[in-house]
């Protein structure tokens, strides 16, 4: 596709529920430029790191090109068939029930609506679940439960008159990077503002909060069952409120009392002092615009949809929902997490917000589709979808835009289910991830940049997603692939949509069944039902209820007339307890000592399919590593940047030790991103048990027992090469993108000779200039240094020593960017690094400032302010989503700088 050159698209970003709009523009090059749309109520032109490098993932490198089953080459009209009769003949021979379908917020509302309504409306099974249930499902419960309807309440807009902002169980600066520079810019213009991260580890939220609460993980429960109780106890509660619009108060209040006596019983649950819970009780019960963000730290666990509706009953007793300024507020993780919602994705729900167990909606459903064999009964839920799978029960599966190898709980026998499993089939737009592996049939879908359709995000607003490139291969869009299995499945008149907009236009009628006034559902789109083709392909963003096309940004809050969609019409408190639902399997201590919580870094993407393409993202955080506190490691001898094996009884991971104060004693953190596709053992998902909460189904995938201590090796190396290699003969590698290649770090138990060695065999170069020294360095380390030149250019490169300082590690990657000049073969040869290759760790992905420059310009060059590092450097110019970071380094030099001049006023 060209496009002329001032011509800009706009889009919506392809990752988190924030749902920027982008605008793109495709260059002469084909290369594509983002930047924010102003125009978008969602980021008002900012964008994070991620969305800045939208245009660096849209490379073809490793896309799947094509269909195959079994491993062969195959076309779409075989392919499809085979999967058509496949599916077919397991339900003639096994039943609706023994199928199912796997799919994901980052489908779009279209894929999202034709799965669900294949599945649902003419499969006949409940059997199409999603990764929102490892995700949202709590959410949902809890949402449910209060206002008998998964619905958020509030706009974004909220987060600028808000004057207490409670975010709990997200790590907003990372995860949702635009609303909390969003959120920064209100705190440094605002005094009456105030912010209380709620936390088990310190992280780069905390660095605009007024108050950090680090919790024992897993004791939400209590503290927001703590407020209640101290919002009754100090007459703080809307009257009004909990009399005329809710029901339930006083089971809610008596659970809640029985859970916390007082203060002084909560700081020894919560293990945080008394005076930050009373300050914080305090600021709640007296601030009346009031809004509690969560995210996963609420949802992963056994007891998510608890913490949801404790979370739920402080706003309901308080009158705190549907106002300005004010009321719970779920942030979603993925692009269209709540477009599957709303079109019924999860198995426990039917379509369009309307329920399984209600007749009148089940009679419209089946009218509205014509079908006679609409689903009954919910389907199987993620995890126990792969159990059943695992005992033979489930003999068919459409796996579509996620990894479950890597993402559900218990790796190992996610694994097994689908080795077990005679069906699997994945559409996947990479053709290697952890979970293409177990595929009989794999099919090319789009990417996010070929595709066209709908995205909702976590304020409801309805954005297009625009198609920008052509499609590599034969990729096809999710919808296209779904609709022309069903068609073969012989259900093609339901099924017959020639546009994505047809499907669209098929979802917005369909949430007006019996709706039309919206008073039976606040998903309502009436307003969309109308659109044309030029009218779908112009749509503007839409905040739903849609009662009417919304020409201009409308900011709208649910049940600000109190009216609630249970049948009283009122809100419902839910009396919730935090006595922790204990697992029969619950492993020993003494043999699983220390909690491991699983999360998300700043420029990484879930399993990096996409993330890991760009080596801008990638230099932030360049390996997988384990959050300590210097006080577990030190009884295990384990040091900052050693490699640690971590066992829990399901298990094994082996990361770098990042020994931090940030981090609790007794509870380590690992990312969720790297996979086998990444590195040799670092998918947390390994270590997982599958215990879930009872009323959602969601994982608790936060709070893991397991142990850890250090791994002993006897050599490292860092090895560049311009292509992938296969490195599984040694004992511990992992793969980052840089410019031009790829950078491994390996360690082995063999010694460093023999590492060296085996590297050489393996990289097998024949006819080049080869530089190869073995040498000590200062310290009288053995180091051996090789590197292998084909026409002037570096073609691979590596050092092995017993250990490599994080200096030796730092410089080798920036050198396949460069011209190959003397000075960097001297560089080689020397292993004197200086310049622009000793800049150090990325901080700045945009700016591509490393940590040596800031640190530099602190200690150097004198700069003592955010702004003044942002002038020198440049670093925080871009997104600004590092600046957290950068005051963070700050803060440490200043402190050692204040140290030396202390040192030095006393010795003078
Ligand atoms: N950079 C980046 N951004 C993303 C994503 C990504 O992969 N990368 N993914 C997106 C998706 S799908 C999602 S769902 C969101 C997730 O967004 P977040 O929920 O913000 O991210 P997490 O890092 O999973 O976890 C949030 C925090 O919960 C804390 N926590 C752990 N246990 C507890 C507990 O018992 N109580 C409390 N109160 N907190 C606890 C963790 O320490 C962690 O800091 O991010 C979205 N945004
Ligand atoms: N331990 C632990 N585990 C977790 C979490 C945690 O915090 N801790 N978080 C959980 C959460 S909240 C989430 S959301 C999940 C995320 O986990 P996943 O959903 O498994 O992760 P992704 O890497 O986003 O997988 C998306 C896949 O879809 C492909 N894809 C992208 N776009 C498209 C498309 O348009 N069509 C198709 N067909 N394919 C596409 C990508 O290449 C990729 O392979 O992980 C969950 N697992
Ligand atoms: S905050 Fe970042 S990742 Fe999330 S939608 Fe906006 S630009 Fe994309
Ligand atoms: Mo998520």
């Amino acid at each position: 596709m060209t496009q002329s050159k001032d011509l800009w698209t706009k889009s919506t970003c392809a990752y988190c529920g924030v749902g920027c709009g982008i605008e793109a523009q495709i260059q002469a090059s084909g290369e594509l430029t983002i930047r924010g749309d102003k125009s978008h109520p969602a980021n008002y032109g900012d964008l994070c790191s991620k969305g800045l490098a939208l245009g660096e993932t849209v490379t073809h490198e490793g896309r799947l090109l094509h269909p195959s089953i079994d491993g062969e080459q195959s076309d779409w009209a075989t392919s499809l068939q085979h999967v058509a009769d496949t599916f077919s003949q397991t339900i003639a021979e096994h039943g609706p029930d023994s199928v199912a379908f796997y799919v994901s917020g980052q489908l779009l509302t279209e894929d999202y609506y034709v799965a669900n309504k294949l599945m649902k409306g003419f499969i006949g099974s409940g059997n199409i679940d999603t990764n929102s249930r490892l995700c949202m499902s709590s959410t949902v419960a809890g949402h449910k439960r209060g206002f008998g309807s998964d619905t958020v309440p509030g706009c974004y807009e909220d987060l600028d008159t808000a004057e207490l902002v409670v975010i709990t169980g997200s790590n907003l600066a990372w995860c949702h990077p635009v609303l909390f520079q969003r959120l920064k810019k209100q705190k440094t213009q605002r005094d009456n503002l105030f912010i209380v991260v709620i936390d088990p580890r310190e992280t780069d939220t905390c660095s605009i909060a007024d108050l950090h609460l680090a919790i024992q993980p897993e004791t939400d429960v209590a503290l927001f069952n703590g407020l209640l109780s101290y919002l009754v106890a100090h007459n703080k509660i809307d009257k009004d409120y909990i009399d005329n619009y809710s029901e339930g108060f006083e089971a809610a209040l008596n659970s809640a009392q029985q859970d916390a006596q007082c203060i002084q019983v909560l700081a020894e649950t919560l293990q945080v002092n008394e005076q930050k819970i009373a300050l914080f009780f305090k600021h709640f019960a007296e601030t009346e615009k009031a809004i509690t963000i969560f995210s996963q730290g609420v949802n992963q666990s056994t007891q998510g949809s608890n913490k949801v509706n404790s979370i739920i009953n402080c706003h309901i007793a308080t009158g705190r929902i549907g106002k300005p300024g004010m009321g719970p507020f779920s942030v979603t993780g993925q692009p269209n997490a709540m477009g599957g919602r709303e079109v019924g994705g999860l198995a426990n729900t039917l379509a369009a917000h309307m329920e399984f167990g209600d007749e009148h909606a089940n009679q419209l459903i089946s009218d509205f589709w014509r079908t006679d064999t609409l689903a009954t009964q919910p389907g199987l839920k993620a995890v126990d979808l792969f159990d059943a799978m695992h005992q033979g029960k489930i003999k068919a599966i459409w796996i579509m835009a996620t990894n479950p190898v890597v993402s559900i709980p218990n790796s190992n026998k996610v694994r097994e289910a689908l080795e077990k499993c005679p069906f699997v089939v994945v559409s996947d737009c990479i053709a290697e991830t952890a979970t293409t592996e177990y595929a009989n049939v794999l099919l090319p879908a789009q990417g996010w940049s070929e595709k066209s359709g709908t995205v909702t995000n976590s304020e409801r607003r309805i954005s297009r997603q625009r198609r920008l490139l052509s499609s590599p291969g034969v990729a096809k869009p999710d919808w296209w692939i779904m609709s022309e299995v069903a068609k073969r499945m012989g259900f093609a008149e339901a099924f017959n949509f020639l546009h994505e907009g047809e499907v669209f236009s098929e979802f917005a009628k369909m949430t007006t069944l019996d709706n039309e006034n919206g008073l039976n559902r606040d998903l309502n789109l009436i307003g969309l039902t109308q659109l044309d083709a030029k009218g779908y392909s112009q749509l503007t963003p839409q905040q739903w209820p849609v009662t009417e096309l919304q020409t201009e940004v409308v900011q709208q809050r649910l049940f600000a007339d109190k009216q609630f969609f249970t049948t009283s019409k009122k809100a419902q408190f839910v009396a919730v307890s935090s006595t922790p639902i204990v697992n029969s399997s619950t492993p020993s201590l003494i043999k699983y000592p220390l909690i491991v919580n699983s999360g998300r870094i700043r420029d990484q993407w879930h399993t990096m399919t996409r993330t890991g393409l760009s080596s801008r993202l990638a230099a932030h955080i360049t390996e997988p590593f384990v959050a300590i506190h210097p006080d577990d490691a030190a009884p295990l001898s384990i040091e900052d940047n050693n490699l640690v094996a971590i066992n829990s009884p399901q298990g094994a991971m082996l990361v770098r030790a990042l020994l931090t104060k940030q981090q609790k004693v007794g509870q380590i953190f690992t990312p969720i991103h790297w996979n086998r596709q990444t590195a040799k053992t670092a998918n947390v998902c390994n270590l997982v048990n599958d215990d879930n909460d009872p009323v959602s189904g969601q994982p608790a995938l936060k709070s893991t027992q397991a142990n850890i201590k250090k791994w002993q090796y006897q050599s490292e190396a860092m090895l560049l090469s311009r292509s992938q290699l296969d490195l599984d003969q040694f004992d511990y590698w992992v793969k980052q993108k840089v410019e031009q290649g790829y950078l491994y770090r390996i360690a082995d138990e063999c010694p460093p000779s023999k590492l060296a060695e085996s590297l050489q065999a393996l990289l097998d170069n024949k006819s080049g200039k080869t530089l190869q020294f073995a040498s000590t360095d200062s310290t009288q380390q053995m180091l051996y240094r090789y590197a292998f030149i084909q026409n002037s250019q570096l073609n691979n490169a590596y050092i092995a020593s017993d250990k490599l300082t994080n200096h030796s590690l730092d410089w080798l990657q920036s050198v396949l960017d460069m011209p190959l000049d003397g000075s960097i073969e001297q560089t080689l040869i020397s292993g004197q690094v200086k310049g622009k290759l000793a800049q150090g760790k990325i901080i700045c992905a945009c700016k591509q400032v490393g940590i040596n420059t800031i640190t530099d310009a602190i200690v150097e060059q004198g700069c003592s302010t955010l702004d003044s590092i942002k002038e020198c450097t440049s670093a925080g110019t871009g997104c600004g989503s590092c600046l957290p970071e950068v005051q963070s380094i700050l803060d440490e030099k200043q402190e050692t700088i204040t140290q030396r001049i202390q040192i030095e006023e006393f010795v003078a």
